[in-house]
């Protein structure tokens, strides 16, 4: 069986008899298979994967070609699944479910058919545990991901820079053409909608594209490629025509509140430091108050995955998190600045796997 694998039926045995798991990232991470619907059961350091008709043929084919863990058990999800599912668990007095995803609605229907043991919470953080450190094989699937999106950052700059003078070149143009890229270059999809937004609107920390000429001023792309099913993420902010010196500030010390961040990011490390250091310069700076959100989420199957780098963090991060590092500067009503680079935490550092140039590009 797989490390990862192996490490989930263990942490399901220190807390429970068994653990069912039907999120589609979860199951996804435990079966190396994308499907819409199906039920993965651990129990007693055994792996069962219940999958319908329209998967079933597929889920054993990936097996056999060694992309699903050659351990896990898949088995028809038919009529009989609850007879079939009790079975399975018959003995079991506590099942993990996940918390954090169930409805109400499934949670009854499981709740009262599986009437011999009790359904325990908890599924949600044992898998978010194991899955915020990330394997060889998720770190390179992450780099690939992060690879194209570098590349659509230069294809972005160069697409601006030769249909900017048009009156109808708009915020949503631009993000089509950077999706469009992304997908021509590799990508097997986008980690979330893509952010081109102008002028004032680039004061709105996730506000989306519309119709509108891209204007002047501060321009903020937020975007990452999806590979092998993995997320990237980046932000840069240009600007369009030459900044004045209250922009330039604003830019500057955004990049010097990355760098302080940087400065502490290894493993070990309290998940709130790196956040505090890049607060203290954005504060220092003279604008408290103006980055609204926290400075790091981990990403992975997900865009936004736990551990975090936020106050209020004390748990410490371990090597082999990849997680963002974005602080920002938000005017309300004027522009708005975010610079984000993805880092795989290792001992005594990190690694950046970000590698576009963060030297404001003026267009
Ligand atoms: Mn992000």
């Amino acid at each position: 069986m797989r490390p990862n694998n192996v490490k989930i039926c263990e942490k399901v045995s220190e807390k429970a008899d068994a653990l069912i798991l039907l999120s589609p990232v979860n199951r996804r991470y435990v079966t190396s298979f994308q499907s819409s619907a199906g039920t993965v059961v651990v129990r007693d350091g055994k792996i069962t994967f219940f999958t319908d008709f329209r998967y079933y043929e597929s889920a054993c084919i990936k097996k056999q070609q060694g992309i699903m863990d050659e351990d896990i058990d898949v088995r028809l999800q038919d009529g009989k699944f609850m007879e079939n599912l009790k079975e399975l668990l018959s003995g079991c007095e506590k099942i993990l479910f996940e918390d954090g995803f169930l409805s109400y609605g499934t949670y009854n229907w499981y709740n009262n058919s599986i009437d011999f043991a009790e359904l325990v919470p908890g599924g949600s953080g044992i898998m978010a545990e194991i899955r915020g450190i990330k394997t060889q094989e998720e770190l390179s699937n992450i780099i690939k991901a992060q690879e194209i999106t570098d590349k659509t950052f230069n294809f972005a700059v160069k697409y601006i820079s030769d249909n900017i003078s048009r009156a109808d070149f708009t915020e949503r143009e631009l993000q089509l053409e950077m999706d469009y890229f992304m997908l021509r270059n590799g990508a097997d999809g986008l980690a979330f909608d893509t952010i081109a937004i102008s002028g004032k609107k680039s004061a709105l920390p996730h506000g989306a594209p519309e119709n509108i000429p891209v204007s002047k001023g501060f321009l903020t792309m937020d975007f990452g490629a999806r590979y092998g099913g993995y997320c990237s993420d980046m932000t840069r902010t240009v600007c369009i025509g030459k900044p004045d010196d209250e922009m330039l500030k604003v830019y500057n010390t955004v990049l010097d509140a990355q760098k302080a961040a940087f400065e502490v990011i290894r493993a070990g490390v309290i998940g709130k430091e790196p956040d505090l250091a890049a607060r203290a310069v954005i504060d220092g700076a003279g604008y408290a108050g103006t980055f609204g959100h926290s400075l790091g989420h981990s990403l992975g199957l997900e865009i936004h995955e736990g551990p975090n780098f936020a106050s209020g963090v004390e748990a410490t991060i371990p090597e082999n998190v990849v997680i963002s590092v974005e602080p920002g500067i938000y005017l309300e009503g004027k522009y708005g600045v975010r610079i984000e680079d993805i880092v795989r935490v290792r001992n005594g550092g990190f690694d950046n796997l970000t590698h576009s140039s963060k030297e404001l590009v003026v267009i």
